[in-house]
């Protein structure tokens, strides 16, 4: 039976075996496939999880915004660098909810809060806890992504009813250390394995766009592939431009097609996970976007803003997705 968002569970008999031993050299080869070969074995191993013709809906709130103690090289938020980004308290929680239900009657399914925070302290996860329950009540999934967990922490969140925990790996290990000094990408996996053991399903991906090699794209689809067990979630954002931060001198755009061949990659490594075109869907083409979803993409982020900077508009959205007859929530 094709699903259309949650992936098939990993014990149902299916061509495109789920696999966490991924190495280098496998990505490198899907890499370097003629490009018709790899978007074929990419649709075909779609189609064995999914409906080819749905796309998930998900939108963003940052409910605490910048003045963040990390220093990740691309990011409006960090207190490291001058983006002229307002920093604000947590929202209160009538806010947040107004802005969910805001997102509901748009067409999001999904509905993700993020906080500019290291870790949550003190009795902002009470707050975030009591989001989340008004949030689930509303009928949506519910995400958070609010920096580095403790066990207990995620518990808190998994009694709460939360649905998913987003945090990245960004990059591949051996340029992770060019992007962000404050925290180990170990810190980024410990988190990982706590919000797995309290239940909870994972959001992790990362971002291309920031200066780095092909191979270092490709070590992070290995990275994540790789987990003890695959995201259910693997957004893939294309770096948001942001003035004053690091790597706004070292960005590079990906040649669009090579940003195909990678979600091509994400969907043939990790075959029941949903991928998610994150930022920078601004910046593709029409056509672009469309060659993503036919390489198996099948989410994206919906809404005028993502968490501080801008996002792909809802009337080209719902225009692209109408011309390709990919259903959705999207109104
Ligand atoms: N502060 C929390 C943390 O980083 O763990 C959660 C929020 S943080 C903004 C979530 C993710 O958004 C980052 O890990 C990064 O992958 C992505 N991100 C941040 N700024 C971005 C940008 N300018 N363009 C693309 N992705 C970005
Ligand atoms: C993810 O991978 N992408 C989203 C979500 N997780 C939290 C964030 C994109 C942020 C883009 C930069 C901004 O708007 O500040
Ligand atoms: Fe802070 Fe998250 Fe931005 Fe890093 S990505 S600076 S942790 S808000």
């Amino acid at each position: 039976m094709l699903h259309t968002g949650e992936a098939k569970p990993n014990d149902t008999p299916d061509f495109a075996a789920v696999r966490t031993d991924w190495d280098r050299a496998e990505a490198e080869a899907l890499y370097a496939l003629p490009f018709a070969d790899l978007i074929f074995q990419a649709q075909h191993i779609h189609r064995g999880s999914f409906d080819p013709n749905h796309i998930e809906t998900a939108s963003l709130l940052s409910i605490k915004t910048g003045g963040c103690p990390e220093d990740c090289g691309y990011c409006s938020q960090s207190a490291h660098y001058d983006t002229g980004l307002k920093a604000t308290r947590l929202m209160d929680r009538a806010d947040v909810i107004a802005a969910a239900r805001r997102a509901k009657n748009a067409g999001a399914t999904r509905f993700c809060m993020g906080a500019a925070w290291r870790n949550p302290k003190g009795r902002d996860l009470d707050q975030v806890c009591e989001m989340v329950r008004e949030v689930k009540d509303l009928g949506m999934e519910t995400c958070v992504t609010l920096g580095m967990l403790t066990p207990h922490q995620a518990a808190r969140l998994s009694d709460a009813g939360l649905d998913f925990y987003n945090h990245n790996v960004d990059t591949s290990p051996e340029f992770y250390g060019k992007i962000i000094t404050t925290r180990t990408l170990q810190d980024r996996i410990d988190t990982l394995a706590h919000v797995r053991t309290a239940g909870i399903k994972v959001c992790c991906g990362g971002i291309v766009g920031m200066g780095e090699r092909v191979e270092d794209r490709l070590g992070m689809l290995v990275l994540l592939a790789n987990l003890p067990s695959h995201p259910e979630s693997v957004p893939i954002n294309l770096w948001n431009e942001v003035k004053g931060v690091p790597v706004s001198d070292t960005a590079e755009r990906p040649d669009p097609i090579a940003l195909v061949r990678l979600v091509a990659i994400a969907r043939i490594m990790m075959p029941r996970s949903v991928v998610r075109l994150s930022a920078g869907r601004q910046y593709m083409t029409d056509e672009l976007q469309a060659l993503c979803f036919l390489a198996g993409a099948n989410s994206i982020f919906i809404g005028d803003v993502l968490l501080t900077t801008k996002n792909s508009q809802r009337d080209r959205d719902a225009y692209l997705l109408s011309r390709l007859g990919i259903t959705s929530l999207l109104v």
